[in-house]
Protein backbone atom coordinates (compact mmCIF):
# COMPACT_ATOMS: atom_id res chain seq x y z
CA UNK A 1 0.00 0.00 0.00
CA UNK A 2 1.05 3.51 -0.88
CA UNK A 3 2.32 5.97 1.81
CA UNK A 4 -0.93 8.22 0.29
CA UNK A 5 -3.35 5.55 0.75
CA UNK A 6 -2.29 4.57 4.35
CA UNK A 7 -2.92 8.18 5.04
CA UNK A 8 -6.57 8.04 3.85
CA UNK A 9 -6.91 4.70 5.75
CA UNK A 10 -8.74 4.71 8.99
CA UNK A 11 -6.56 5.01 12.18
CA UNK A 12 -6.34 3.18 15.75
CA UNK A 13 -5.18 4.77 18.63
CA UNK A 14 -4.56 3.61 21.93
CA UNK A 15 -5.13 5.69 24.47
CA UNK A 16 -5.50 6.17 28.66
CA UNK A 17 -7.02 9.41 29.89
CA UNK A 18 -6.26 13.53 29.36
CA UNK A 19 -3.21 13.63 28.14
CA UNK A 20 -3.50 10.90 25.26
CA UNK A 21 -7.56 12.09 24.70
CA UNK A 22 -5.98 15.27 23.64
CA UNK A 23 -4.21 13.50 21.08
CA UNK A 24 -7.27 11.42 19.96
CA UNK A 25 -8.77 14.74 19.79
CA UNK A 26 -6.49 16.05 16.77
CA UNK A 27 -6.82 12.96 14.96
CA UNK A 28 -10.46 13.00 15.72
CA UNK A 29 -10.55 16.67 13.86
CA UNK A 30 -7.76 15.74 11.34
CA UNK A 31 -9.02 12.26 9.83
CA UNK A 32 -12.61 11.83 7.97
CA UNK A 33 -15.36 11.13 9.61
CA UNK A 34 -15.69 7.77 10.63
CA UNK A 35 -12.14 6.97 10.33
CA UNK A 36 -11.17 6.99 14.09
CA UNK A 37 -11.17 3.94 16.44
CA UNK A 38 -9.53 4.65 19.84
CA UNK A 39 -8.48 1.47 21.97
CA UNK A 40 -9.29 2.56 25.46
CA UNK A 41 -7.85 1.59 28.60
CA UNK A 42 -10.22 0.28 31.24
CA UNK A 43 -7.55 -0.80 33.82
CA UNK A 44 -8.59 2.59 35.76
CA UNK A 45 -12.47 1.47 36.34
CA UNK A 46 -13.78 0.42 39.23
CA UNK A 47 -17.04 0.05 41.68
CA UNK A 48 -17.40 3.36 43.23
CA UNK A 49 -20.42 4.14 45.52
CA UNK A 50 -21.73 0.96 43.69
CA UNK A 51 -21.99 2.15 40.28
CA UNK A 52 -19.65 1.41 37.24
CA UNK A 53 -16.84 4.49 36.50
CA UNK A 54 -14.83 3.85 33.36
CA UNK A 55 -12.92 7.18 33.82
CA UNK A 56 -10.65 6.74 30.76
CA UNK A 57 -13.29 6.22 28.29
CA UNK A 58 -15.38 8.95 29.63
CA UNK A 59 -12.52 11.34 29.51
CA UNK A 60 -12.26 10.62 25.88
CA UNK A 61 -15.69 10.50 24.95
CA UNK A 62 -16.14 14.01 26.38
CA UNK A 63 -12.86 14.98 24.96
CA UNK A 64 -14.12 14.25 21.25
CA UNK A 65 -17.44 15.45 22.01
CA UNK A 66 -16.59 18.86 23.13
CA UNK A 67 -18.34 18.32 26.52
CA UNK A 68 -15.30 17.75 28.42
CA UNK A 69 -14.12 20.20 31.67
CA UNK A 70 -11.11 22.22 30.42
CA UNK A 71 -9.76 23.00 34.04
CA UNK A 72 -9.35 20.12 35.07
CA UNK A 73 -9.08 17.58 31.97
CA UNK A 74 -11.65 14.81 33.48
CA UNK A 75 -15.75 15.13 33.68
CA UNK A 76 -17.98 17.35 31.97
CA UNK A 77 -18.30 20.96 31.00
CA UNK A 78 -20.34 23.17 33.26
CA UNK A 79 -20.93 20.54 35.65
CA UNK A 80 -22.89 21.49 38.97
CA UNK A 81 -21.84 19.73 42.02
CA UNK A 82 -25.29 19.26 44.14
CA UNK A 83 -24.77 15.41 44.21
CA UNK A 84 -21.15 15.85 46.00
CA UNK A 85 -22.36 18.43 48.23
CA UNK A 86 -25.23 16.11 49.63
CA UNK A 87 -23.21 13.19 50.11
CA UNK A 88 -20.47 15.07 51.99
CA UNK A 89 -23.43 16.45 54.14
CA UNK A 90 -24.39 12.66 54.77
CA UNK A 91 -20.58 11.93 55.50
CA UNK A 92 -19.98 9.99 52.76
CA UNK A 93 -17.09 9.09 50.44
CA UNK A 94 -16.12 12.46 48.59
CA UNK A 95 -12.49 11.58 47.71
CA UNK A 96 -13.81 10.38 43.86
CA UNK A 97 -15.62 13.89 42.73
CA UNK A 98 -18.70 12.88 40.24
CA UNK A 99 -20.27 16.09 38.97
CA UNK A 100 -24.34 15.90 38.14
CA UNK A 101 -24.04 15.52 34.96
CA UNK A 102 -21.21 12.85 35.08
CA UNK A 103 -22.95 11.09 37.74
CA UNK A 104 -25.93 10.42 35.17
CA UNK A 105 -23.41 8.82 32.57
CA UNK A 106 -22.32 6.55 35.90
CA UNK A 107 -25.88 5.65 37.08
CA UNK A 108 -27.16 5.12 32.90
CA UNK A 109 -23.82 2.71 32.18
CA UNK A 110 -24.36 0.46 35.55
CA UNK A 111 -27.80 0.09 34.82
CA UNK A 112 -27.28 -0.96 31.49
CA UNK A 113 -24.12 -3.49 31.93
CA UNK A 114 -26.83 -5.32 34.81
CA UNK A 115 -29.47 -5.40 32.48
CA UNK A 116 -26.82 -7.49 30.19
CA UNK A 117 -25.14 -5.14 27.89
CA UNK A 118 -21.56 -5.45 27.30
CA UNK A 119 -19.14 -2.50 27.83
CA UNK A 120 -18.24 -2.29 24.41
CA UNK A 121 -22.44 -2.19 23.32
CA UNK A 122 -22.81 0.70 26.15
CA UNK A 123 -19.78 2.79 25.27
CA UNK A 124 -20.69 2.25 21.63
CA UNK A 125 -24.84 3.85 22.13
CA UNK A 126 -22.76 6.82 24.78
CA UNK A 127 -20.75 7.87 21.32
CA UNK A 128 -24.00 7.98 19.97
CA UNK A 129 -25.75 9.82 22.32
CA UNK A 130 -22.86 11.71 22.21
CA UNK A 131 -22.90 12.65 18.77
CA UNK A 132 -20.02 11.21 17.53
CA UNK A 133 -18.55 9.55 14.32
CA UNK A 134 -16.12 7.87 15.91
CA UNK A 135 -15.71 4.41 17.87
CA UNK A 136 -14.85 4.38 21.24
CA UNK A 137 -13.77 1.15 22.35
CA UNK A 138 -12.75 -0.27 25.70
CA UNK A 139 -9.93 -2.50 25.45
CA UNK A 140 -11.78 -5.39 27.39
CA UNK A 141 -15.44 -5.72 28.57
CA UNK A 142 -13.69 -7.74 31.43
CA UNK A 143 -12.57 -7.03 35.05
CA UNK A 144 -8.63 -6.13 34.48
CA UNK A 145 -8.00 -3.38 36.98
CA UNK A 146 -4.51 -1.83 37.57
CA UNK A 147 -2.43 -2.40 40.65
CA UNK A 148 0.07 -0.23 41.86
CA UNK A 149 2.70 -1.00 44.36
CA UNK A 150 4.32 0.53 47.15
CA UNK A 151 6.06 0.31 49.95
CA UNK A 152 2.95 0.17 52.19
CA UNK A 153 1.24 -2.47 49.84
CA UNK A 154 -0.55 -2.62 47.10
CA UNK A 155 -3.01 0.28 45.88
CA UNK A 156 -6.21 -0.27 43.55
CA UNK A 157 -5.56 2.18 40.80
CA UNK A 158 -7.66 5.10 41.81
CA UNK A 159 -7.05 4.94 45.15
CA UNK A 160 -3.13 5.46 44.21
CA UNK A 161 -3.64 8.08 41.68
CA UNK A 162 -6.77 10.45 42.78
CA UNK A 163 -6.91 9.85 46.67
CA UNK A 164 -3.14 9.24 47.23
CA UNK A 165 -2.50 12.06 44.40
CA UNK A 166 0.64 9.77 42.97
CA UNK A 167 2.70 10.26 46.12
CA UNK A 168 3.26 6.86 47.50
CA UNK A 169 6.52 5.33 45.80
CA UNK A 170 5.95 3.12 42.61
CA UNK A 171 7.35 -0.57 43.27
CA UNK A 172 5.59 -1.93 40.41
CA UNK A 173 2.50 -2.03 38.85
CA UNK A 174 0.33 -5.02 38.28
CA UNK A 175 -2.83 -6.14 36.34
CA UNK A 176 -5.31 -7.88 38.15
CA UNK A 177 -7.79 -10.36 35.96
CA UNK A 178 -5.71 -10.19 32.90
CA UNK A 179 -5.17 -13.58 32.60
CA UNK A 180 -8.71 -14.42 31.98
CA UNK A 181 -9.33 -11.26 29.82
CA UNK A 182 -10.97 -11.29 26.55
CA UNK A 183 -9.61 -8.99 23.79
CA UNK A 184 -12.10 -6.15 22.95
CA UNK A 185 -12.80 -8.21 19.02
CA UNK A 186 -13.05 -5.14 17.23
CA UNK A 187 -9.92 -3.86 18.29
CA UNK A 188 -8.18 -6.99 16.81
CA UNK A 189 -10.41 -6.85 13.77
CA UNK A 190 -9.02 -3.03 13.27
CA UNK A 191 -5.60 -4.66 13.63
CA UNK A 192 -5.50 -6.94 11.01
CA UNK A 193 -7.44 -4.86 8.90
CA UNK A 194 -5.30 -4.12 5.48
CA UNK A 195 -6.54 -1.01 4.73
CA UNK A 196 -5.48 0.05 8.60
CA UNK A 197 -3.87 3.59 7.92
CA UNK A 198 -1.69 3.66 11.40
CA UNK A 199 -1.73 3.20 14.95
CA UNK A 200 -1.12 5.95 16.90
CA UNK A 201 0.07 5.27 20.59
CA UNK A 202 -1.01 7.99 22.43
CA UNK A 203 1.26 10.38 24.94
CA UNK A 204 -0.69 8.55 27.50
CA UNK A 205 1.16 6.69 30.78
CA UNK A 206 3.50 4.25 29.21
CA UNK A 207 3.39 2.02 32.64
CA UNK A 208 -0.39 2.74 33.80
CA UNK A 209 -2.58 4.13 31.01
CA UNK A 210 -0.98 1.97 27.87
CA UNK A 211 0.65 -1.21 29.55
CA UNK A 212 -3.40 -2.64 31.12
CA UNK A 213 -4.08 -2.64 27.35
CA UNK A 214 -0.79 -4.44 26.18
CA UNK A 215 -1.76 -7.04 29.49
CA UNK A 216 -4.47 -7.83 27.57
CA UNK A 217 -4.10 -11.58 26.44
CA UNK A 218 -3.45 -11.55 22.05
CA UNK A 219 -3.24 -7.46 22.42
CA UNK A 220 0.93 -7.20 21.59
CA UNK A 221 0.84 -10.01 19.23
CA UNK A 222 -1.85 -8.41 17.26
CA UNK A 223 -0.48 -4.39 17.46
CA UNK A 224 3.31 -6.24 16.78
CA UNK A 225 1.27 -8.12 13.42
CA UNK A 226 -0.41 -5.03 12.54
CA UNK A 227 0.25 -4.25 8.46
CA UNK A 228 0.27 -0.60 9.72
CA UNK A 229 2.73 1.26 10.57
CA UNK A 230 2.69 2.07 14.82
CA UNK A 231 3.87 5.04 15.91
CA UNK A 232 4.24 5.83 19.84
CA UNK A 233 3.99 9.93 20.97
CA UNK A 234 6.31 10.03 23.69
CA UNK A 235 4.60 11.64 26.80
CA UNK A 236 7.92 13.18 27.85
CA UNK A 237 9.23 16.85 27.14
CA UNK A 238 12.58 18.03 28.36
CA UNK A 239 12.83 14.61 31.17
CA UNK A 240 9.20 15.90 32.20
CA UNK A 241 5.61 14.64 31.67
CA UNK A 242 3.46 16.84 30.00
CA UNK A 243 0.49 15.82 32.54
CA UNK A 244 0.71 13.21 35.34
CA UNK A 245 3.22 10.83 37.25
CA UNK A 246 5.02 9.37 34.16
CA UNK A 247 8.43 10.81 34.58
CA UNK A 248 7.91 10.49 38.67
CA UNK A 249 6.78 6.37 38.00
CA UNK A 250 9.92 5.90 35.68
CA UNK A 251 12.47 7.25 38.26
CA UNK A 252 11.09 5.60 40.91
CA UNK A 253 10.74 2.21 38.96
CA UNK A 254 14.82 3.11 38.08
CA UNK A 255 14.26 3.01 34.49
CA UNK A 256 16.15 6.71 32.81
CA UNK A 257 13.38 9.30 32.39
CA UNK A 258 14.53 9.34 28.67
CA UNK A 259 12.77 9.49 25.30
CA UNK A 260 15.10 6.18 24.40
CA UNK A 261 13.41 4.76 27.45
CA UNK A 262 9.95 5.24 26.22
CA UNK A 263 10.96 3.20 22.80
CA UNK A 264 12.54 0.44 24.46
CA UNK A 265 9.90 0.10 26.38
CA UNK A 266 7.62 -0.02 23.37
CA UNK A 267 10.31 -2.38 21.69
CA UNK A 268 9.23 -5.03 19.16
CA UNK A 269 5.86 -2.72 19.04
CA UNK A 270 6.73 0.47 17.41
CA UNK A 271 8.12 1.68 14.12
CA UNK A 272 8.83 5.10 15.12
CA UNK A 273 8.61 8.07 17.95
CA UNK A 274 7.58 11.15 18.40
CA UNK A 275 9.47 13.52 20.16
CA UNK A 276 9.29 17.53 21.59
CA UNK A 277 11.79 19.57 19.96
CA UNK A 278 13.06 19.93 23.44
CA UNK A 279 14.79 16.74 23.21
CA UNK A 280 16.03 16.49 19.87
CA UNK A 281 19.07 16.26 21.63
CA UNK A 282 18.01 12.86 22.39
CA UNK A 283 16.81 11.46 18.79
CA UNK A 284 20.19 9.87 17.95
CA UNK A 285 19.54 7.64 20.93
CA UNK A 286 16.41 6.28 20.33
CA UNK A 287 16.32 2.97 18.55
CA UNK A 288 13.48 3.63 16.10
CA UNK A 289 13.34 6.34 13.66
CA UNK A 290 12.47 9.56 15.41
CA UNK A 291 10.30 12.31 14.37
CA UNK A 292 11.04 15.73 16.18
CA UNK A 293 7.92 18.31 16.36
CA UNK A 294 6.17 20.51 18.38
CA UNK A 295 4.30 18.19 21.18
CA UNK A 296 2.64 20.16 23.75
CA UNK A 297 -0.85 20.73 22.98
CA UNK A 298 -2.50 23.86 24.27
CA UNK A 299 -4.87 24.68 21.25
CA UNK A 300 -6.79 22.50 19.17
CA UNK A 301 -4.96 23.68 16.31
CA UNK A 302 -1.88 21.86 18.30
CA UNK A 303 -3.75 19.08 18.65
CA UNK A 304 -4.73 18.63 15.29
CA UNK A 305 -1.06 19.74 14.15
CA UNK A 306 0.31 16.88 16.23
CA UNK A 307 -2.13 14.38 14.69
CA UNK A 308 -1.56 15.04 11.20
CA UNK A 309 2.37 14.75 12.03
CA UNK A 310 2.79 11.60 13.52
CA UNK A 311 0.29 10.35 10.73
CA UNK A 312 2.61 11.84 8.18
CA UNK A 313 5.60 10.35 9.34
CA UNK A 314 3.48 7.18 9.96
CA UNK A 315 2.86 7.34 6.52
CA UNK A 316 6.59 7.48 5.55
CA UNK A 317 7.62 4.67 8.09
CA UNK A 318 5.49 2.35 6.15
CA UNK A 319 7.72 -0.30 5.47
CA UNK A 320 11.11 1.44 6.17
CA UNK A 321 11.91 0.36 9.41
CA UNK A 322 15.19 1.74 9.11
CA UNK A 323 14.39 5.28 8.15
CA UNK A 324 16.57 8.08 9.63
CA UNK A 325 15.49 10.37 12.56
CA UNK A 326 14.12 13.92 10.92
CA UNK A 327 12.71 17.29 11.85
CA UNK A 328 9.34 18.51 10.84
CA UNK A 329 9.61 21.84 9.18
CA UNK A 330 7.57 24.91 11.02
N1 LIG B 1 -9.27 12.69 38.90
C1 LIG B 1 -8.90 13.37 40.01
O1 LIG B 1 -7.72 13.70 40.14
N2 LIG B 1 -9.82 13.65 41.01
C2 LIG B 1 -11.12 13.29 40.92
O2 LIG B 1 -11.91 13.56 41.85
C3 LIG B 1 -11.53 12.62 39.73
C4 LIG B 1 -12.85 12.27 39.52
C5 LIG B 1 -13.22 11.69 38.30
C6 LIG B 1 -14.56 11.42 38.04
C7 LIG B 1 -14.94 10.84 36.85
C8 LIG B 1 -13.97 10.54 35.89
O3 LIG B 1 -14.34 9.98 34.73
C9 LIG B 1 -12.64 10.79 36.13
C10 LIG B 1 -12.24 11.38 37.33
N3 LIG B 1 -10.91 11.67 37.58
C11 LIG B 1 -10.55 12.32 38.73
C12 LIG B 1 -9.86 11.28 36.63
C13 LIG B 1 -9.48 9.83 36.83
O4 LIG B 1 -8.90 9.59 38.06
C14 LIG B 1 -8.52 9.23 35.75
O5 LIG B 1 -8.49 7.86 35.93
C15 LIG B 1 -7.11 9.72 35.81
O6 LIG B 1 -7.09 11.00 35.32
C16 LIG B 1 -6.15 8.80 34.97
O7 LIG B 1 -6.54 8.72 33.63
Amino acid sequence: MSPEDRLRGPVLALCGGIGGAKLALGLYRHLAPGALSVAVNTGDDFEHLGLHISPDIDTVLYTLSGTDNPDTGWGRADETWTFMAALEALGGETWFRLGDGDLALHVERTRRLGAGESLSEVCAAFARRFGLDARILPMTGDPLRTVVHTPDGPLPFQHYFVRERCEPRVTGVTFAGAEAARPNPEILRALADPALGAVVICPSNPYLSIDPILAVPGMRIALGACPAPVVAVSPLVGGRAVKGPTAKIMAELGVPVTNAAIAAHYEGLIDGLVLDRADRAEAAEIAVPALVTETVMTSLEDRIALAAAALGFAAELDGRRDAPTREAAG
